[in-house]
């Protein structure tokens, strides 16, 4: 049943197996998106976090090659500190795998593999979108293509405002993508509770989103679900605060030159240094909350699909 060039680890693939709730991480917020030895830390506590809310956690990276649906603690441990790991984005799995590299998925590359292995549910922290100045540079994250195709629920903390939030929600609406508020009205900005947009939907339990994830894909309406949930009220550092650290990364990313794939993570540990630290401590809350929702929303999930 599983695509014969997947490797699952065996509780993950019992799980799938059984119908059991899974929940998919992704890698490239440990190897591009957090500094060591926090991002370590983070990605083991958050594995533990959907096991206490009754889920089997399946964090997804590929590693000699071989793409795989559930690490074990050294292969975390590798993703978080070894220079060698490569982004990967949808278009570079072929090439890791064919290289035998090692490569830390994306969020377009883990809702890939995931949705390979037969996985509905999805955590991370936030997702690509539109870039700033996007209409010229057509700097455009693959999130968005894989959203509009992948029949998977993400669950980020919206989208950070290093991004055009207005033209990425435009694109997420182009691509037929439900942009669900999670006990909101307003989309997040990942470290903030706001960003000045509106969301075009809000529910508030994990049993409405199960029911929307189902009532999209049994009328075949194919493509994921964004789920965006909140940063918890005590952890949020509000926009204004960040909007000149923002403004600061992107002028430094530019006389930088950094180009590409470079300019996420790039603008990612500016950030962190910017605010010595701070950003890094909303970003761990943010993405543990996710993982609770992620585990209640795939409980849910599995309930329905019985
Ligand atoms: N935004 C974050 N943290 C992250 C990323 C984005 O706040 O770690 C990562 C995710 O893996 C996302 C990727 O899928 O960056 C998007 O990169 P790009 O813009 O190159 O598509
Ligand atoms: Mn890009």
């Amino acid at each position: 049943m599983t695509h014969p060039l997947l490797q699952l680890a065996p509780e993950v693939a019992e799980a799938i197996e059984a119908g059991r709730p899974v929940v998919a991480l992704e890698s490239t917020i440990i190897s591009h998106g957090m500094p060591y030895p926090d991002n370590v830390a983070m990605a083991r506590e958050v594995e533990q976090i959907v096991r206490d809310g009754g889920a089997t956690p399946a964090t997804i990276a590929i590693l000699d090659g071989v793409p795989r649906i559930g690490l074990d603690a050294d292969q975390l441990e590798l993703l978080a500190r070894d220079p060698g790991v490569i982004k990967v984005s949808v278009r570079d799995i072929p090439y890791v795998v064919a290289r035998r590299g090692h490569g830390a998925t994306t969020v377009a590359a883990t809702m890939r593999l995931a949705a390979l292995a037969g996985i509905r549910v999805f955590v991370t922290g936030g997702l690509g979108g539109v870039h700033q100045g996007g209409e010229d540079t057509m700097d455009v994250s693959a999130d968005l293509t894989e959203l509009g195709t992948t029949n998977v629920a993400v669950i980020s903390a919206g989208v950070k405002s290093i991004l055009d939030i207005g033209r990425t929600l435009e694109a997420l609406e182009t691509l037929g993508v439900p942009v669900v508020g999670y006990g909101t009205e307003e989309f997040p900005s990942f470290f903030s509770r706001s960003s000045g947009f509106r969301v075009p939907m809000r529910l508030d339990t994990p049993e409405e989103l199960a029911d929307l994830m189902r009532a999209k894909w049994a009328l075949g309406l194919g493509g994921g679900v964004s789920i965006a949930n909140p940063v918890p009220a005590q952890d949020e550092i509000p926009a204004e605060e960040m909007d000149g650290v923002i403004a600061q990364a992107l002028a430094d990313c530019a006389a930088q030159g950094i180009t590409g794939k470079d300019i996420t993570p790039y603008l990612l540990g500016r950030i962190v240094e910017i605010t010595s630290g701070a950003s890094l401590r909303t970003n761990i809350a943010l993405v543990r909350s996710n993982a609770r929702l992620g585990a209640a929303l795939a409980v849910a999930y599995a309930a329905l699909a019985e």
